[in-house]
């Protein structure tokens, strides 16, 4: 059962993918507090990145159907939209491309497609169905443009959401905000004791990374793997469904990002097959590869391996 899921997560063989004719990069940071723009005020500052994953250029992906891959011209590739139907990904803006016209009243999610924190949000637009109503913007974060950290989100990160006349940053508060802010199905408990759960769940997020980031450093595996501990136990919680609560909700969606790429890195390089003795854990990723709208934002589980390696092989 842990290594057939562990197939299925590898073997898969179509994923989206920044421009091949661009690079991109992914950094892991914790949460910082909710940072909104508001046309020309910054509200409240993000916080400084601690822990940082720099992902190398995206080889081009198995199946991507990539578009005008000539010089000169931007690639773009396809993806399956929750609807079924395919959702042309538009190429990952650098430092030489113009601005979109921000403020104009187009509601844009700026995210690169690397990036976990942006993963989250990318997602919850997909699953709502909001494909329509809210435009991917991709940024190259190794070749940002200036205008984003000038026109758009002084924090110059990743995922940012720009939505009636604000710019709101932080993949957390950005998915209850989708969740609260435009239609398709809810994905926030209404049950009380689910909603704390949430919350808790919630805040576990950066713990989970950190603890299982420091099994890469070398600090030890005990820390992971209370941390994946944690997570069974916690999928163990809700009995009406094979998700932290139950049903689908943003929690599954908080973690899919991180369980995605500390999976197979932990596999090759450690030989530590996660969902071993974790039969929930095991469920939980088969059933989030059922997830059109999660599938349509997957990396290529290689790609995410040999760029965990780069950065922290020399330390395991
Ligand atoms: N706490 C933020 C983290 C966002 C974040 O660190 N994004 C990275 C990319 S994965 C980024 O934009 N890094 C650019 C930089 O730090 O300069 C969130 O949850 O949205």
């Amino acid at each position: 059962m842990a290594m057939a899921t562990l197939k299925a997560l590898v073997g898969h063989t179509s994923y989206p993918s920044s421009s091949p004719l661009t690079s991109s990069s992914d950094i892991f940071t914790p949460s910082a507090p909710l940072c909104v723009w508001r046309t020309s005020r910054l509200i409240r500052p993000a916080d400084s990145a601690t822990v940082c994953l720099l992902r190398p250029p995206a080889p081009e992906p198995v199946l991507a159907r990539v578009a005008l891959a000539r010089p000169g011209r931007r690639a773009s590739v396809s993806a399956t939209m929750a609807t079924g139907v395919k959702e042309t990904l538009p190429p990952a803006l650098t430092s030489t491309s113009d601005p979109p016209p921000v403020f104009d009243g187009t509601t844009r999610l700026y995210i690169s497609y690397t990036c976990p924190f942006a993963q989250r949000v990318w997602i919850t637009r997909n699953h709502k169905g909001l494909q329509d109503q809210i435009k991917l913007v991709p940024i190259d974060l190794q070749n940002r443009p200036a205008w984003y950290k000038e026109k758009v989100y002084p924090a110059n990160k990743v995922p940012a959401l720009e939505h009636n006349n604000e710019v709101r940053g932080e993949s957390l508060d950005l998915i209850k905000y989708l969740d609260a802010n435009f239609g398709g199905p809810s994905l926030w408990p209404e049950d009380p004791a689910k909603k704390e759960f949430a919350e808790e769940l919630f805040s576990y997020t950066d713990t989970f990374s950190k603890s299982v980031v420091s099994s890469f450093k070398g600090e030890g595996d005990d820390q992971a793997a209370t941390a994946f501990d944690f997570i069974e136990n916690a999928l163990s919680k809700f009995e009406d469904g094979p998700f932290f609560l139950g049903q689908f909700s943003l929690v599954d969606i908080a973690y899919a990002p991180f369980i995605e790429r500390f999976t197979p890195y932990l596999q090759e390089v450690k030989s530590i097959d996660i969902t071993a003795g974790r039969p929930k854990l095991a469920t939980w990723i088969e059933e989030m590869n059922k997830n059109e709208a999660y599938t349509q934002t997957r990396r290529d589980p290689k790609e995410l391996v040999e760029s965990y390696k780069k950065r922290f092989a020399a330390q395991v």
